[in-house]
């Protein structure tokens, strides 16, 4: 304040915080299954008007229909460019992406989504037109040589899926331009997303979706997994809040810039419906596994998240048993109100 004077000083401030108040935090993939949650999240948080949605869908869903939301293709650099310049846009949350089961049967598409789009908003942030980027990861990086239980945070990583590669490519991508061009990304690798707010996109692990909604209608599910099948899984607001924390940590704190593990619940399909029979005793749960029973065998079966706990205080919250109680009386609602 040396050479202003308090009433220069006050301006100066106030414009200061107008112009960090008039930035915009911009999500990519909004309409999908974590997008729905983080937007609604980021916008109790910083102001409904404050976080713009975008997908590549043209109708915004009606839980974030509240708030701004534009169409929008991760790949087209130029709109996304637009869309950046003209919000006064100063972080990125990237979500969309090809997931694994449906990125099998469209491998050099999901590379090319899974790849460009990064890119583009990498590249963004080092022309310093955006200050911050969001871009998760997966346990899809990990492998069948990777140690099965309590994987570590360096091991060895060979995936053997079109969205495994593309997840471990973009985690060196974004580690080279915050080395290169001190980008600020930071990243997680989620492990399988269980939520019920928004039907999840096509991964292996959505099985751990799927089958409450069977199990709400009181229908028989057919699991496309074996029964012993153990995942790394996570209750969704302790995803949300995983990347909200991530996001808020300062700067130095966070030493991984490829990304971070993080452990929620590991559990295989009969556990889970184990614990959905306690609840619900006529549920009933068949095995027939597919093509999907090769992916879910060549990821691990527990994550070892210490890096995370201890760079910036990650800490789950959501037990098999609450997870289970969230998820069957959250559906149950939503069909009441339907
Ligand atoms: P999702 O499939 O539910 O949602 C992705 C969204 O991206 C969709 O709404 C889709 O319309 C949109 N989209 C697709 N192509 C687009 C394009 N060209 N431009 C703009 N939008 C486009 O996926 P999700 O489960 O919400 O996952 C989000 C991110 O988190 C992905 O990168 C995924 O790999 C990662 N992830 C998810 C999980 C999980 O369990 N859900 C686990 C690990 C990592
Ligand atoms: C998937 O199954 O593809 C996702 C993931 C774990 O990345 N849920």
């Amino acid at each position: 304040m040396t050479n202003l004077s308090f009433g220069d000083y006050f301006i100066s401030k106030v414009i200061f915080v107008q112009i960090l108040v008039m930035s915009k935090i911009l999500v990519v993939g909004a309409c999908g299954q974590i997008g729905i949650e983080l937007v609604l999240e980021l916008r109790k948080l910083y102001g409904t008007h404050t976080v713009l949605a975008s997908d590549i869908k043209d109708n915004c869903p009606e839980a974030i229909i509240d708030g701004p939301y534009i169409t929008l293709d991760i790949m087209d650099k130029s709109k996304l460019e637009t869309i950046v310049e003209n919000n006064n846009v100063k972080q990125v949350y990237l979500l969309a992406a090809l997931l694994s089961a449906t990125a099998e049967s469209k491998p050099r598409f999901a590379w090319k989504l899974n790849m460009e789009g990064l890119f583009n908003v990498l590249e963004l942030a080092k022309s310093k037109k955006i200050n911050k980027i969001f871009w998760p990861s997966s346990i899809a990086v990990f492998g069948s040589n990777s140690p099965m239980d309590q994987t570590p945070q360096h091991t060895v990583m060979e995936p053997s899926t079109v969205y495994g590669i593309s997840k471990l490519a973009g985690e060196r991508w974004c580690e080279y331009y915050h080395n290169k061009y001190d980008v600020d990304v930071r990243s997680i690798r989620y492990p399988g997303l269980i939520s019920y707010k928004s039907a999840p996109g096509g991964g292996t692990t959505d099985y751990a979706v799927d089958i409450f909604v069977k199990a709400v209608s009181h229908d028989e599910y057919t699991c496309y997994l074996s029964a012993e099948s153990k995942l790394p899984m996570m209750y969704m607001s302790d995803a949300i809040r995983a990347t909200i924390e991530i996001m808020e940590a300062p700067s130095d704190s966070i030493k991984i810039r490829s990304s971070y593990n993080l452990a929620g619940i590991s559990f295989n399909p009969k556990e889970l419906a184990d614990e959905i029979q306690k609840k619900r005793a006529d549920f009933k749960i068949k095995y027939q596994p597919d093509f999907r029973q090769a992916i879910a065998d060549s990821w691990p079966n527990s994550i070892d998240d210490s890096c995370a706990q201890k760079d910036w205080n990650w800490k789950n919250e959501s037990k098999l048993k609450d997870l289970v109680s969230k998820m069957l009386i959250g559906l149950s609602r939503d069909k009441e109100e339907v």
